[in-house]
Order: C-alpha cells, then sequence, then structure tokens
C-alpha cells in the first residue's frame, strides 16, 4: 500500500502523492532514503532516464519501483532543453533560473527572426507566445522479482508565454501557456493538472497496463 518513486524533485512527489493518495495508495520518495546513492542521468531518451532510475534504485532496494524522467521540448528550439531540463542552467539550476534561461533563449531568437509578428501571437495583456512546446513525462516502474519493466508516456501540448503566470506546479509551468484553457499551467489546481498534464496521462495509460496485467 506504499509506491516508492525514484526521485527527489518536490513538486513530482506531490503530484505523485496526490494521484496515488485517491487511490488509498502511499507514496514515498527518495526524501525517504536520503543514503541512496543519486542515479547517474546519462541516458539520451527519457524513457532511458526512466527505466535507469527505477531499476538501479528498485535494486538497491529490493522491491519495486516507480521512476518518472520528463522535461520540457521547445519547437523553436529544435527539442531543447528536452532530457536536460532539470539542468538547463547549468550547474546549481533551479526553477527560476532554468525560466529565466528559456526566456532568454527564446526572446534572442524572437528578436532576430519574428521582429514583424502579429498580434496573434500575443495575449490580450501583451504577453508574446514566442513558441510551441510540449511537456513529456515518461514512466517506468522495475520489478526486481520478475527483472521486467512496464513503461507509459504522456504528453501535453502548448505555448511558451513571455511572462510567468501562476503558483501551482513547478518547473517551467509558469511559462507554459494552454491556448486551449487561457491559463498557464500553474494557474491550475492540482486536480485540473492531474487531468490534462503529461504526468496525469502517463499514470493513466501506466494504471490501466497494470490493471489489465493483474487480471
Ligand atoms: P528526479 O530525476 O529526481 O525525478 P528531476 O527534476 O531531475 O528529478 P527530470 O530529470 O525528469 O527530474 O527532469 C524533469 C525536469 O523537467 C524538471 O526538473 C522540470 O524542470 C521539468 N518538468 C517536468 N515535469 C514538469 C511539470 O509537470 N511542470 C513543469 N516542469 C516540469
Amino acid at each position: 500500500d506504499t509506491v516508492v518513486v525514484a526521485t527527489k524533485n518536490a513538486g513530482k512527489v506531490k503530484e505523485f502523492a496526490h494521484a496515488f493518495g485517491k487511490l488509498g495508495l502511499n507514496v514515498v520518495s527518495m526524501f525517504d532514503y536520503p543514503d541512496l546513492p543519486e542515479v547517474v542521468e546519462d541516458g539520451l531518451t527519457f524513457a532511458e532516464n526512466a527505466r535507469k532510475k527505477a531499476r538501479e534504485v528498485a535494486e538497491a532496494l529490493g522491491m519495486p519501483v516507480l521512476a518518472d524522467d520528463s522535461g520540457l521540448e521547445v519547437e523553436a528550439l529544435g527539442g531543447d532543453p528536452g532530457v536536460y531540463s532539470a539542468r538547463y542552467a547549468g550547474p546549481g539550476a533551479t526553477d527560476t533560473l532554468n525560466n529565466a534561461k528559456l526566456l532568454m533563449e527564446l526572446e534572442h531568437l524572437a528578436k532576430d527572426s519574428f521582429t514583424t509578428d502579429g498580434k496573434q501571437n500575443q495575449l490580450e495583456d501583451g504577453t508574446k507566445l514566442l513558441s510551441p512546446a510540449r511537456f513529456v513525462c515518461t514512466l517506468a516502474l522495475f520489478d526486481p522479482a520478475s527483472g521486467k519493466f512496464m513503461e507509459s508516456i504522456g504528453f501535453v501540448d502548448g505555448q511558451i508565454a513571455s511572462k510567468p503566470r501562476g503558483s501551482g506546479g513547478f518547473g517551467y509551468d509558469p511559462l507554459f501557456w494552454l491556448p486551449t484553457h487561457g491559463k498557464a499551467m500553474a494557474e491550475l489546481t492540482m486536480e485540473e493538472k492531474q487531468a490534462i498534464s503529461h504526468r496525469g496521462a502517463a499514470l493513466a495509460l501506466l494504471l490501466g497496463k497494470l490493471e489489465n496485467h493483474s487480471e
């Protein structure tokens, strides 16, 4: 009745605790196992990193472990920061520094190529929509007893806004504009975010697979 999630990201922990809490399950994370060695995330894809985190922690603990590798892919940046989303601003990166770096990269581009942009790419308050973008989340569940993985992936599409909004969520949520909702991801409640987010989608898929598997 406990799910071990191989993450040290407090934002992810909150979202998993909320989602699994609704199923009557308790979540523990790497904050509860401070002595476990850090997993080196040197994979080239989200899936590779998720598998690596799940397997290494599951083998260390001798029980099934879930891992989440996720990030932001920005069209105008050729898919960056992608698997490097957590460290975009370099060593010692924080969400604030990563957001600043993202805006710097995009505004720099915008000056060069989109100076005559029309009103279409602006919100009513003058906030510019700088590029289409997408959040990606891959989940991997590894069971050391069977040596098998169960995996899923989820996406959500949006736009990078030139100004942050909202105080919910984490990471790039304040800059991730959802045209369909007329809100930034950070303006959604936990429940609303879960219903549309990359993580919510990946989790729903994984839970569906688990259910089929146990029938
Ligand atoms: P763990 O590996 O310990 O889980 P991490 O933060 O290093 O934590 P990732 O390598 O998967 O995790 O990097 C994910 C980054 O992508 C995260 O730090 C955010 O910057 C961004 N990100 C992922 N999901 C997000 C979300 O729902 N909202 C905003 N940003 C998100």
